[in-house]
């Protein structure tokens, strides 16, 4: 069993300090998964290691410059032996990310996440990697909303795929029946626990019953109805 090979690439490398706890902090320690943090400025030439620069076309901001990002890149790829990488470059503009593409990604040698600021990376990196045969380059997005940069979506990104790894959760049970594995794409039905009475509210009778056939029923038809009033609140 091969482990998973991750370096990201930042401007704020202590944004994934959280990576030490936890799950993540405990895989990472039994060598399930390997994760370096890298410093975008240390490929910063001149004075000031400066990233970025004013943007072609006018416009408010900063774009990041293509040279730091390509030397960062290559000396990540340096580092280690695969034959095929992964380059994840985060943008608003992306593929919406999404469980299956945690999955593809789970099964990835080497991957590289590229964290931008600002207003973003030159284009001409993802062109320029596209260009070089061993990389497979996506622009990912983690939702509709907008962020100040990548690395808080690399962090969710990096939770979903390293949890898939065999031996990082306690018990592999847990995966097989959660949301988005259950049919249809279903939301998680809903949990309780003890207390059975609570500040006047009961556990549905049916959970206490002991009869797991009709647990297992109920729990798939309230997952149904959960996945159907958000698709209602959301419009479908
Ligand atoms: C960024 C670089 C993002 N879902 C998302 N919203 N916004 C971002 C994002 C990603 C990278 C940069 N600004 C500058 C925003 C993702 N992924």
């Amino acid at each position: 069993m091969s482990k998973l090979n991750c370096d990201v690439i930042t401007i704020f490398p202590d944004y994934f300090l959280p990576l030490d706890l936890s799950i993540i902090g405990k895989a990472r320690n039994s060598g399930l998964v390997d994760i370096q943090i890298h410093d975008l400025r240390d490929q910063a030439s001149g004075s000031h290691r400066s990233v970025d620069d004013t943007p072609y076309g006018g416009g408010p901001g900063m774009v990041m410059s293509p040279e730091p990002w390509a030397k960062a890149i290559e000396q990540v790829s340096g580092q280690r032996d695969f034959p095929l990488r992964t380059l994840v470059i985060l943008t608003p503009a992306g593929e919406k990310f999404s469980q299956t593409m945690a999955q593809k990604f789970f099964q990835a040698d080497h991957l590289i996440f590229a964290c931008g600021r600002y207003e973003g990376i030159d284009q001409r990196v993802t062109e320029y990697f596209r260009s070089i045969p061993g990389f497979t380059v996506i622009e990912v997005s983690i939702g509709d909303y907008v962020l100040n940069g990548g690395e808080v979506a690399t962090l969710v990104m990096l939770e979903s795929i390293i949890r898939l790894i065999p031996g990082v959760l306690g018990n592999p049970d847990s995966l097989a029946e959660e949301s988005h594995s259950l049919p249809g794409g279903n939301l998680e039905y809903p949990a309780y626990t003890k207390p059975a009475s609570w500040r006047g509210l009961d556990v549905p009778e049916i959970l206490l019953s002991g009869n797991h056939a009709l647990i297992h029923a109920w729990r798939m038809e309230e997952a149904d109805r959960r996945s159907q009033r958000i698709a209602r609140q959301t419009g479908e």
